[in-house]
């Protein structure tokens, strides 16, 4: 493997800096307060930190809106304060990767606003316009955070896109000086030295240019992985990640395998690898994410069967439980209370071996849980506002319905303040925090983690080592053992040398699995458990799993 790809066996941390660390009492966190921190993110050990946007926005989606790409949020700090980041972190060997968000721009950017209530604008052509159809948009697509995907521009009574929210417009990649004034934004950062980018919602920058109506649907199969995205992608690789040999990640919303490997092929011309959600949707029955649901165990198998598979040898993608949009993994597929610590580390185990770039998100190394939030107010996420005001005061959803679901599906339930230590406010500010802190914090914070060798950081810290040392986790093949099995993701990763048996019972309940006849007697090291490790092992025809157990067994061949 060469030293350009690094990322292979490398471990990326997430960081939403509104949340991270305050180092004032401005009760939102900044770019000083993570600084303060690499010595922790060092500790962990992660390669890189992929920050979300901290440019300047008027935060609607706290920084998915960006009114200028070449500026720093001064609610985050300032460019000195970046720069500072940037050194720092690389005099630790901790690489940067830089959020870009251009598949839209905030309606407060200069561009828009020049384009608004002008046809004349040079920048008019930079966004999407069209003309109404008797008073209303031009086509019946949605937006993702509900509602009308168009919104009028009164003064040219010309409606423009937004996918997202109408503060959020979208790009017109169709013209070619957008995609030049994109090819500048990215090479402004690389030419600061950042390591890499992560592309927001990159597979949905080329539309069917007809903008017809979806008789089926809500709009997403005439812009998803659209007519020129890849073609796209090409140029901007081209111009600039191979210029600058960064690696990048892109968001792929509702993608397709075929897609991903050519987004993600080994030749590298359009990205080093791609973050898909099906996984993330085992959950969303009949694909309503808006609703309070079970997940689907035997889906989620399936579904990482076929990426695992289906990427192999081909393309390369993200592994990942947690992002700023998802709620916490160990109270979405976990148990956070009883087997806090024991399914917190097997759900760790299970992606982290499987082949890809694992990404951790802050606090999910400690085991942080969904806060249970019971009141509206406690909710600042615009897309759970919308939603509540559409299926609540527009709908027929009843107010307390609508609290659990939100309890379960919310965007904030991974925003609440990072647990850094059992002081006021968790240690995360000594002001009033912009959001509420789950009551946990007394337990769960770093600070007792750091303490305790058998905590869910040190299984992460070992997981990341592991990936360094243990090539098959980076090269091996992937089989499912067990695909009929109601309770296990049971796995064999294998190369020329190695297997390395994988074992995760993702229940409350003990059970068992019958090994293949070729298998038992091997003996083989156990690497990895979360009931404490054994050493070497012999194989017996019958396994029995305890509840949320997890161990990694490597055999050599
Ligand atoms: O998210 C895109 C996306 O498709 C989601 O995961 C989104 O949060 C989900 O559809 C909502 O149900 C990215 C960012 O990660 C997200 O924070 C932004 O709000 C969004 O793009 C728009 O920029």
């Amino acid at each position: 493997m060469s030293q350009q790809d690094w990322w292979k066996t490398a471990t990326i941390y997430q960081i939403y800096p509104k949340s991270f660390c305050d180092s004032s009492d401005k009760g939102m966190g900044d770019i000083k307060g993570i600084t303060s921190k690499l010595d922790y993110l060092g500790l962990l050990g992660v390669d890189a930190i992929w920050l979300t946007p901290v440019y300047a926005s008027p935060m609607i989606d706290n920084g998915y809106d960006i009114a200028d790409y070449y500026a720093i949020n001064p609610d985050f700090g300032s460019m000195e304060d970046f720069d500072e980041l940037l050194e720092q972190a690389h005099q630790k060997g901790i690489r940067i990767i830089m959020d870009i968000v251009v598949n839209h721009t905030s309606t407060q950017h200069e561009w828009f606003q020049s384009a608004l209530g002008d046809k004349q604008s040079p920048y008019r052509d930079y966004y999407i316009w069209k003309p109404g159809r008797n008073g209303q948009a031009s086509n019946n697509w949605q937006s993702k955070f509900g509602g009308s995907a168009w919104a009028l521009d009164e003064a040219t009574d010309e409606y423009y896109l937004h996918l997202f929210a109408k503060e959020q417009a979208d790009l017109n990649w169709e013209n070619p000086a957008v995609r030049e004034d994109v090819k500048r934004v990215i090479e402004f950062w690389a030419q600061k030295g950042v390591d890499g980018f992560r592309l927001d919602v990159i597979n949905l920058i080329s539309k069917q240019q007809d903008f017809a109506d979806d008789h089926i649907g809500d709009g997403r199969r005439f812009y998803t992985d659209g007519p020129r995205v890849h073609e796209y992608l090409q140029e901007i690789s081209e111009a600039v990640f191979q210029k600058y040999g960064s690696v990048t990640v892109g968001e792929m919303s509702s993608t397709t395998l075929e897609h991903c490997q050519q987004y993600s092929a080994l030749d590298n011309k359009e990205l080093s690898m791609v973050f898909n959600f099906h996984h993330l949707k085992v959950d969303y029955p009949n694909g309503e994410k808006w609703t309070k649901a079970d997940f689907d165990f035997a889906q989620l198998k399936q579904i990482f069967n076929h990426w695992q598979t289906g990427l192999n040898g081909k393309g390369w993608g993200a592994l990942f439980w947690c992002n700023h949009d998802q709620p916490r993994i160990v109270s979405r597929l976990g148990n956070d209370t009883r087997y806090h610590n024991e399914s917190a580390k097997m759900l760790a185990a299970s992606v982290h071996l499987m082949q890809g770039t694992p990404y951790i998100f802050q606090g999910e190394e400690i085991g942080m849980t969904n806060p249970g939030f019971t009141e509206l107010s406690q909710y600042r996420d615009v897309e759970s506002l919308n939603m509540y005001k559409l299926m609540v005061e527009e709908g027929t959803t009843s107010h307390d319905e609508m609290m659990a679901i939100l309890q379960q599906k919310s965007r904030d339930n991974s925003r609440t303040p990072m647990q850094w230590n059992s002081n006021t406010n968790a240690g995360f500010t000594s002001g009033t925090p912009w959001i509420g802190i789950a009551e946990n914090y007394p337990e769960i914070n770093a600070q007792t983690a750091l303490q305790d060798q058998q905590s869910v950081f040190y299984f992460y810290k070992e997981l990341i080592r592991l990936r360094k040392t243990v090539p098959v986790i980076t090269d091996g093949s992937y089989t499912d053992m067990f695909p009929e099995h109601e309770q296990v993701h049971g796995y064999l990763r294998e190369n020329t040398d190695t297997m390395l048996l994988c074992l995760n019972n993702y229940f409350g309940k003990e059970t068992e699995v019958a090994l293949p006849e070729s298998f038992v007697a091997l003996t083989g090291q156990q690497i990895l458990s979360n009931y404490g490790l054994e050493g070497t092992v012999t194989l017996d025809k019958k396994m029995v799993m305890k509840p949320y157990e997890t161990v990694a067994i490597l055999i050599n061949k």
